[in-house]
């Protein structure tokens, strides 16, 4: 009997090479005369450049070239933006080295290329740069007050759009209950374990580019529109890629000018980022204002939502930036009916370092607005925070359900698993534990965060995605190769960087072929390998990629069923596929399809018109988005003399459908959450007054350790998606999404009787401390 793969938790086939340091980094690499290259960075937010002379360092030993923006002007182009969001969107001209204007420190004025790369680090203080000082402009609604200072001739403007559904005037008016609530979402800097890195080399004639990128064919395709290098003479590679979330979703400024020096000097040149320069210059992430209006009947049905959010875009447009906030546009309704709903964003630009996708991309965002007002709501009402959401969400009954912004959830069961996550965290101890604590004025204050999200991943359809003005299609592409000794080559357009795709892959490559998960390989992020893929962001791997690779697996079973019949003497329909085995129905005769690959491969008796090969391709483009769901419910302490939080306990339970591998799924679960824990308690990225960045180290920039985590109980309920065969739902962005309010919920609880009803991100000792005797000297006591 031959063991179901998909559903079983297999441990992940890259590992082991993962884990013994036989990895290919990209600066693992190394090319014969290859050279280094290192950036100076503008040291002003905001400044006319007057001069750059790079004479001085080009006389240094070891150093090879150096050259300024002017000196690359001809031939750099602008980074692209390929989302221009609306008709009238401002996209600012981009040069990949600064000309005539910096407008963010970490912006690049020159470089020098030398043999090794501290020679070239050390001959940069040789450059000399002459800059003319202009404000700098950091606040967001100072930028958008007429008389600010301009960070383009254009304005600080980027854009502005807004949706309305439904009669939102009448469901505010007369409202018995009105919430209003300004939340601010911090500026994260993304920590990647493996740093940028990029290598290009040419033979005069093409171009190869490794890179620690999520998006190799994007990029190659954007490196030949910014670069005027014909395409096909392009190949990019993202070796082993040691994690991205969202920040290598990009093309960023290092990867057009390695690509650009190689050419000019016709030597191998390679950069690696250090990670404070990393900090300064990887595209952040978030960065909103948020100010929301819901307005409920006193029983706490909703009746309307008005959102109102100022996206900081930084200094420019970088590849997705204007459309980032767009993506919760249809999300901050979440998994709640209403009756009205309006959406407006404002795109402005300041001095800072361009924002763009950063895991979960605009939907934590949303999910944070909505599941805080939820928790507001219940307070104002006096009511539970879960009563509240039962009386507003969908049930199960009503699924396919079309929301109040219009998306049609195909499935989701949000009553099965709040019961269950209530269960595993014991929600009645512990909301009588904090009445205890309360009564007793206890210093450590206990508080519960709930969060039942929903968010909108699989992206997605090339059809909803050109009409939300996205500058490429959805579709994923995948490969499937029987060889002759019956092993298996899977290629697929996907690009992991810590998904484990390899792996899953081979496991639905093993169910419906019938054969063994050791004798499947999987070939991924080299566009001379997997000629054409849309890559890996927003969960769409599985449910968009995996599913092309299923799509190729059918279609190699039809050619081997044709295969199969005529050795066998039969009619296709008189065969039945069962454990990789095509046998004539009702008899013993049979052919396993490793006999008919190396009888395709032979191709001694081949039916007439079938070519001598096993093998498919398909490419998949979903109908839908994929719409995960479930509750999260945190336990924090928090202690009111010193501010502290502790997260006591964290529960979460998703629904994702069917699932393919639980473990990687488990481990998806559990970094999406820390990183959510990590916005609501732990991250910030902080500029000073002039625009300079002070959190470039890692004792600035407060990464949560494993030491700062909780231990999280997981579990799963599960409602098949409809929009595929698998019946399965993305996953790697879903912890991110729900953990940050359900953090942040619990704090505020905890406070709750000190009148306190919001405390910044992240609640740091500190903030909490101060609120709380803000609060003390207003007079407030609980
Ligand atoms: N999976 C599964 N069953 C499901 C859903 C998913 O077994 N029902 C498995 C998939 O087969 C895949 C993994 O879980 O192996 C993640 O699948 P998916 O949800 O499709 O997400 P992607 O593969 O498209 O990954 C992108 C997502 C995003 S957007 C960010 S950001 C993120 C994340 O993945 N960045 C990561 N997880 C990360 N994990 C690591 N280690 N590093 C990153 O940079």
């Amino acid at each position: 009997m031959t063991v179901q793969e998909v559903g079983r938790p297999r441990r992940r086939k890259e590992d082991t090479r993962l884990l013994t340091g036989r990895t290919q980094w990209t600066d693992n690499l190394s090319r014969p005369g290859m050279l280094h290259v290192m950036f100076l960075r503008s040291p002003m937010a905001h400044a006319r450049i007057t001069r750059v002379d790079v004479s001085g360092a080009r006389d240094l030993p070891g150093v090879v070239a150096a050259f300024s923006g002017q000196d690359l002007a001809a031939e750099q182009g602008s980074l692209p933006c390929a989302w221009p969001v609306t008709e009238d969107v401002v996209i600012p001209d981009h040069p990949p080295m600064a000309v005539t204007e910096v407008r963010y420190v970490g912006e690049a004025v020159a470089c020098v290329i030398a043999t090794d790369r501290y020679r070239a680090a050390d001959a940069l203080d040789a450059i000399e740069v002459d800059y003319e000082p202009l404000p700098a402009v950091l606040d967001m609604n100072e930028a958008l007050a007429p008389d600010s200072p301009k960070v383009h001739e254009a304005g600080n403007k980027a854009y502005s759009m807004q949706i309305t559904s439904g009669d939102i005037e009448a469901a505010f008016r007369d409202a018995p209950v009105v919430v209003e609530r300004t939340f601010t979402q911090q500026r994260l800097i993304p920590s990647a374990m493996e740093p940028r890195a990029v290598l290009a080399d040419t033979d005069g004639e093409s171009y190869t580019l490794w890179t620690s990128s999520q998006i190799p064919h994007v990029l190659r395709v954007m490196l030949a529109v910014t670069t005027g290098i014909p395409e096909h003479k392009i190949r990019v590679v993202a070796p082993d890629v040691g994690g991205g979330f969202g920040s290598k979703l990009q093309v960023t400024a290092e990867e057009v000018l390695c690509l650009l020096l190689a050419r000019r000097i016709g030597r191998p040149v390679k950069w690696t980022e250090s990670r404070s320069e990393g900090n300064l210059t990887v595209h952040h992430g978030r960065d909103q204002i948020q100010h929301l209006r819901l307005a409920a009947d006193a029983d706490g049905r909703i009746r309307g939502l008005r959102v109102e959010l100022i996206a900081d875009m930084g200094a420019y447009l970088l590849l997705l930036t204007p459309g980032i906030p767009l993506l919760g546009a249809s999300m901050f309704n979440a998994i709640y009916k209403m009756d009205a709903y309006e959406f407006g964003c404002t795109g402005v630009f300041t001095t800072k370092m361009p924002t763009d996708a950063y895991r979960g991309a605009g939907r934590p965002e949303a999910t944070f607005g909505i599941e805080r007002m939820m928790d507001e709501l219940a307070a104002e009402l006096h009511m539970d925070p879960l009563e509240v959401r039962r009386r507003n969400w969908i049930r199960h009954e009503e699924f396919p359900y079309t929301t109040i912004s219009g998306l049609t959830y195909d499935s989701g069961n949000y009553e099965a698993a709040t019961e269950r996550a209530l269960s595993l965290f014991g929600y009645d101890k512990l909301r009588a534990e904090q009445a205890d604590r309360r009564d007793r004025g206890d210093p450590v204050q206990l508080g519960i965060g709930v969060s039942t999200y929903t968010e909108m991943c699989g992206l997605a359809p090339s059809r909803l995605l050109g009409e939300g003005r996205f500058g490429a299609g959805g579709w994923e592409h995948g490969e499937v190769r029987m060889l002759p000794t019956g092993k298996v080559e899977v290629v697929t357009g996907s690009s992991p960087h810590g998904q484990g795709h390899v792996t899953s892959w081979s496991q639905i490559v093993a169910d419906a072929l019938g054969v063994p998960f050791e004798d499947i390989t999987v070939l991924h992020g080299d566009t001379a390998i997997a000629h054409k893929g849309m890559d890996t962001y927003g969960s769409r791997s599985l449910v968009v990629g995996g599913i092309a690779v299923l799509k190729a697996c059918e279609k190699v079973k039809d050619k081997a069923r044709v295969l199969a019949a005529h050795l066998l003497e039969c009619s296709p329909d008189d065969l039945e596929f069962e454990a990789g085995t095509f046998k004539v129905r009702g008899t013993d005769s049979g052919k396993t399809i490793q006999e008919l690959a190396f009888a395709a491969f032979t191709a001694h008796n081949l039916p007439d018109g079938v070519e001598a090969r096993l093998d498919s391709v398909a490419t998949f483009d979903p109908e839908t988005y994929s719409f995960p769901h479930g509750t999260h419910l945190c336990a924090v302490e928090v202690d009111t003399e010193t501010g502290r939080t502790k997260i006591r306990s964290y529960v979460a339970v998703d629904d994702i459908g069917k699932v393919i591998n639980p473990l990687i799924v488990e481990g998806q679960l559990h970094g999406g959450i820390a990183q959510g824990i990590a916005q609501a308690l732990f991250e910030e990225a902080v500029y000073d007054a002039e625009g300079n960045l002070l959190t470039t180290t890692m004792a600035d920039y407060l990464l949560p350790s494993a030491a700062d985590l909780p231990d999280v109980t997981l579990d799963r309920t599960e409602s098949p998606a409809t929009s595929n065969p698998l019946g399965a739902k993305g996953v790697g962005e879903a912890g991110t999404i729900a953990s940050t309010p359900a953090v942040v919920n619990a704090v505020v609880d905890a406070l709750r009787p000190y009148g306190i009803d919001d405390v910044r991100m992240p609640c740091t000792p500190e903030r909490v401390w101060r609120a709380l005797q803000e609060r003390a000297q207003e007079g407030e006591r609980p």
